[in-house]
């Protein structure tokens, strides 16, 4: 027996080689990306079979608590100050407003209540005391409450926690290596960082990200490498496609392949086998053939309501007829 022989009976050389003990790795998630497509596809499903009801999609509502004005220059997004868009900014909204739109979802059939502020990091005070109070209220109406603010401390993380929060959104939106190509004004780690605060504060990580702003394959499977490799992966994973809006500078991106949509989803499937993956933004301009095949790739989850954030979503009444003729079940059986 070689002398390397005995040494890996004893110790396991995989750590050796990948001191970091990553699970994944880029190479290995380009691969698995371009698959061929019926091979992707089923073994996608099997994994999502193995791990969830593959009838039961989960439906989240969307409110803006907080629209427009934001410091921070996200080429993609219509919220940012730095751009000319049709957006009429609007302060924190009252309680009363919050409360009305949670009603309505809970009528609706929501399971999770997400609210999103146009804020680069939340301020404490005033502000910070009136989210924690909205949080709440999606508790009493029991539903799970999800909140994306913009950037966290240790602090303000446990104290969402101590509020009852359930999940906080914070995208990746796009790989490590693109993404001073769409924003300038923070830092791939400064998310990072709030991701860990939201970690270890018991709080759920939901983190994705955006396809069609331009970017390579070894980019979105960098960031789904990123997602895999958090411990714990992210209880949620938002896939959003680009809603191109005139005054942003990727208004003029064109529309990504809808096989390539369904490419992403299957592997965040595989890589992530338990993780709720959301159909996110997009969905107006997709077939429902398209997002049929997306929910059997392993896409569970979706935003219900004809608003997401500023942008339109497609119409509640399309969404529960495509789930009537699909079989699905809007609540776990
Ligand atoms: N300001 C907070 C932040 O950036 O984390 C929360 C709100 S921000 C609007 C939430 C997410 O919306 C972004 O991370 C991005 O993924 C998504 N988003 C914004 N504009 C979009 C667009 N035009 N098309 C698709 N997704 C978009
Ligand atoms: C996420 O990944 N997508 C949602 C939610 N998290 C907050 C937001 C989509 C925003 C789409 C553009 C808009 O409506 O302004
Ligand atoms: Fe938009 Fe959020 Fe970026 Fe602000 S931080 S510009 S709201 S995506």
């Amino acid at each position: 027996m070689s002398e390397i022989t005995k040494i890996s009976l004893v110790f396991d050389l995989s750590s050796w080689q990948n001191p970091s003990m990553e699970k994944h790795n880029l190479s290995e998630t380009l691969e698995l990306y371009r698959k061929p497509f019926m091979d992707l596809l089923y073994e996608a499903h099997q994994v999502h079979r193995a791990h969830h009801n593959t009838n039961h999609i989960q439906k989240c509502t969307l409110l803006s608590i907080k629209t427009g004005g934001c410091p921070e220059n996200c080429s993609y997004c219509p919220q940012s100050a730095h751009y000319k868009t049709d957006l009429k900014s609007e302060a924190l909204m009252d309680l009363e407003k919050v409360e009305k739109a949670i009603n309505q979802a809970k009528q609706e059939g929501a399971e999770r209540f997400c609210m999103g502020a146009a804020w680069r990091e939340i301020r404490d005070g005033k502000q910070f005391d009136q989210v924690i109070e909205m949080i709440k209220r999606v508790k009493q109406a029991d539903m799970e409450a999800c909140v994306t603010l913009g950037m966290l401390t240790e602090q303000q993380a446990k104290k969402l926690k101590e509020a009852g929060l359930d999940a906080y959104n914070h995208n990746l939106d796009t790989g490590r290596e693109y993404y001073d190509k769409i924003i300038q004004t923070r830092q791939f780690d400064d998310r990072l960082k709030t991701i860990k605060h939201v970690s270890e504060a018991g709080i759920s990580v939901c983190s994705g990200g955006i396809l069609g702003m331009g970017e390579t394959d070894a980019d979105r499977c960098s960031m789904l490498v990123e997602l895999a490799n958090l411990d714990p992966q992210p209880e949620s994973v938002p896939v959003n496609l680009l809603i191109p809006v005139e005054g942003t500078p990727l208004e003029n991106q064109s529309p990504v392949d809808p096989l390539d949509m369904v490419r992403m989803i299957a592997t965040a499937r595989i890589l992530m086998p338990k993780s709720r993956i959301r159909l996110s933004a997009g969905r107006t301009e997709m077939s429902r053939e398209t997002q049929t095949l997306a929910y059997f790739a392993g896409a569970n989850s979706i935003f219900l309501g004809d608003k997401l954030l500023t942008r339109d979503n497609p119409e509640v009444s399309s969404d529960e007829k495509l789930f009537s003729d699909l079989g699905v079940q809007s609540h776990w059986q």
